[in-house]
């Protein structure tokens, strides 16, 4: 293959709701590429995109591919995602990758809540958008109300570019009124006839041919001046209008195609070709430091891995994007994430499966190395000395945790090695190793997104695990003020033990005085501080201890045995067994023997005094709440809202987004076990939503009634 400039390089990212066609239109794109001279089909398995064994078990693509074309002289990578939610990842890190988002749009439901979680994500990361209006050989695609349901997304930076003549079992001719020409198609070969457009389109050609125009001209001072002048534009200028609109994000060209009869989908490619706008014309890409590289070629070399995999027959392959510069075949370099030295030993572009060697990659081209030492997804490798390091990927929060275990005692250790890799291949994956839940946590972005790790888990590594019920890490605290004492005392041969300690507990504000003065079952006790230690606990929250001994009751070198004590309680809460959190503690008042006094004595005194106040103090269970943000079409709302209901939720707020309802809801993470699954089910896969942790709360009394209860019996058998 011939070394690709970067001026002849176009890199698009297909994006869409899961069954909208991207890989089928790809498997079209690579057919009109030659890379493929037959196409083939999801049901026989035999796409180029789809190539692994889980993909084509379940039908979908789970990974992002990535595939090339040589096409009219450019090299056209395209890269395939998956359409689920839970594979969010891959499409995230393909969309940063690629220069042009292609969403494809089935012309069945129009706008789907997949094409709106793409879409703010390529706004997040400022990529323009093509739109693929596909499926419109389907009898039930209509393009009306696709556009229309585009229009209530997007509004005015939806430019139409074509319109079917005949969407539906039939279609077979678009009219396109950039080149104001009609194409039309024979069979499913992709041949087609340019012809000239019907008179009866013509009216409606012109107008949308006009809007197109005033669109182009838009974005441009001096193509406005000349509209306005001429009272139209030149294709060529047309094109320059509407690539810059594509790059300001003003303008989402729409294109028509049936991917599986492979209709418009050539057009489409030419487009991509000569109008999206090539790596260097994008913007620069910014480091971790804020600076920016830009696509030259001429600068030292940088490269951004976006994915890594392993691949069956040849181990672990690195994608990359060449940032600046060449990289060339035995060339050294830095990966400036670990600071290890990395050889390109071998170059690669890719279509799925097939490698294709070459000997150079220039400035904003996609390739992929093999044999890399220690360099993983969101890893910038670059020139010796030049030490450049990308800004890394960001995902969505996770959305769905489970424990782990594997099946098999002996296969706990291979089981975390294969656990950390997978987070390094897919950064959604989560893994918390929790010394709290005595459990390993891992987090994703969904049910059948952790399904498929734990097949792979099975299926390349051998590992056979179960997915256990997550524990919650909940928390006690108290709401009351108490007092108790507790002396410590053995003295039954050798040395003896005593300590004696009085204190007070109450609930930690922040922001309250110290305390003066308690009244307690009518007693009224002094207080007056010697010291204050504040400490903030590992686990949230904070306990204050006070030193309120006078007179020397206690040497100041029984406290930090007294405060061990207590912290051993704070470890493990008197009533679950949780952490406890925010309590203040002022120990007034105790008792030494000038002989048996010891450290241990005390400690033992703090923690018992400590665990009969927090028991009189009001103790209450706290729960770890979550704010969920569900995005969900209005003819599921009632579903929804009535499932979340059931949750022991607390509706926050509603609002309507652009034809979906969006609900905030505050939920305990307790009532959120399989939520994305739950969710899903109840509304087709048609919603989506995101968690983030909020704050702890008290659990209702009937709750604390039943985990009390659990905990005794869990305690009992143990
Ligand atoms: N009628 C019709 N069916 C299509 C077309 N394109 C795809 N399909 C069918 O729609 C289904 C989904 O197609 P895919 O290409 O796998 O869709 P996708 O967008 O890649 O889906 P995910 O990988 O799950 O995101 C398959 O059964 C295809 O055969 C099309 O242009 N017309
Ligand atoms: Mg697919």
């Amino acid at each position: 293959m011939k070394t690709y400039q970067s001026d002849q390089v176009r890199n698009i990212a297909l994006l869409g709701n899961t069954g909208s066609g991207k890989t089928i239109l790809a498997e079209s794109m690579m057919f009109e590429g030659k890379v493929i001279d037959r196409k083939g089909t999801i049901e026989a398995k035999s796409t180029v995109s789809d190539y692994s064994e889980i993909e084509q078990q379940n039908q979908r693509s789970i990974f992002s591919t990535v595939l090339y074309t040589e096409f009219n002289g450019n090299k056209l990578n395209i890269i395939d995602t998956p359409g689920s939610d839970d594979f969010v990842g891959a499409v995230i890190s393909s969309m940063y990758t690629a220069d042009v988002g292609l969403m494809t749009i089935n012309s069945q439901y129009g706008v789907e809540v997949g094409t709106e979680i793409f879409a703010r994500h390529a706004e997040r990361l400022n990529k323009p958008l093509l739109f693929a209006v596909n499926q419109l050989d389907h009898e039930k695609a209509n393009f009306d109300q696709t556009i229309e349901s585009l229009k209530v997304s997007f509004g005015s930076k939806v430019a139409i570019v074509q319109y079917p003549v005949n969407a539906g079992n039939e279609f077979d001719a678009i009219v396109d009124v950039l080149l104001m020409k009609m194409y039309k198609f024979k069979g499913d070969s992709g041949e087609r006839e340019i012809l000239d457009i019907p008179a009866e389109e013509m009216d409606k050609a012109n107008e949308l041919h006009n809007a197109l125009i005033e669109a182009a001209a838009e974005n441009d001072e001096s193509l406005m001046e000349k509209f306005f002048d001429q009272g139209t534009l030149s294709e060529d200028e047309m094109r320059m209008g509407i690539r810059a609109g594509m790059i300001a994000r003003d303008l989402f060209p729409v294109f028509c195609v049936s991917g599986k009869r492979n209709v418009g989908v050539k057009r489409l490619m030419e487009f991509v070709i000569n109008v999206c706008p090539s790596p260097d014309m994008c913007a620069a890409m910014k480091t971790k430091d804020g600076k920016e590289i830009s696509y030259n070629a001429a600068d030292p070399v940088s490269l951004f891995v976006f994915k890594t995999a392993v691949e069956s027959h040849i181990g672990e392959v690195n994608y990359f994007k060449v940032i600046s510069g060449k990289v060339a075949e035995g060339m050294d370099l830095v990966n400036t994430t670990n600071d290890g030295k990395e050889r390109i030993s071998q170059l690669f572009v890719v279509a799925g499966k097939k490698r294709e060697k070459v000997s150079e990659l220039v400035a904003g081209d996609i390739g992929a190395a093999v044999k890399l030492k220690n360099t993983k997804t969101n890893h910038t490798l670059c020139a010796p000395g030049k030490n450049i390091s990308f800004a890394p990927l960001t995902f969505p929060n996770s959305k769905f945790r489970t424990a782990i275990k594997a099946k098999n005692e002996s296969d706990t250790e291979k089981l975390g090695e294969y656990l950390n890799r997978a987070h390094q291949e897919d950064p959604t994956i989560i893994v918390e190793y929790s010394k709290e839940l005595k459990q390993i946590i891992i987090h994703g972005q969904g049910e059948h997104h952790l399904n498929i790790l734990k097949w792979q888990l099975l299926n390349l590594y051998k590992i056979d695990v179960d997915f256990l019920p997550p524990r919650i890490p909940y928390r006690e605290t108290i709401t009351k003020t108490a007092q108790a004492d507790y002396r410590h005392k053995k003295q039954s041969g050798g040395a003896g033990q005593f300590g004696e300690v009085y204190m007070v507990i109450e609930p930690h504000k922040e922001g309250a005085p110290d305390p003066t003065k308690y009244k307690i079952n009518g007693k009224e006790i002094n207080i007056s501080v010697r010291g204050k230690e504040e400490i903030n606990l590992d686990w949230g929250g904070k306990l204050v201890f006070y030193n309120c001994i006078v007179g020397g009751a206690i040497d100041a070198r029984f406290l930090p045995a007294i405060l061990k004590g207590i912290m051993e309680k704070m470890d493990e809460g008197p009533l679950t067994g949780s952490y406890a959190r925010d309590i203040r503690v002022a120990i007034y008042d105790g008792k030494m023997h000038p002989v048996d006094s010891n450290e241990i004595s005390f400690k033992l005194a703090g923690r018992n005094a400590f665990r009969t106040a927090f028991k009189n103090a009001g103790p209450k269970i706290m729960e770890p709440v979550y704010e969920v943000e569900v995005l969900v079409p209005s003819s599921n709302m009632g579903d929804v809202m009535s499932d979340l209901q059931n949750r022991r939720s607390i509706i926050m707020g509603m609002d309507s987004v652009k034809g979906f309802e969006k609900i905030i809801a505050k939920v305990p993470l307790a009532e959120l076990n399989k939520y994305s699954t739950a969710l899903s089910s109840l509304t087709s896969g048609r919603a989506t939503y995101d968690m983030k942790f909020l704050n702890y709360e008290q659990v209702p009394a009937d709750v604390q009634e039943k985990l009390l209860k659990a905990y005794e019996e869990e305690s009992e058998e143990e």
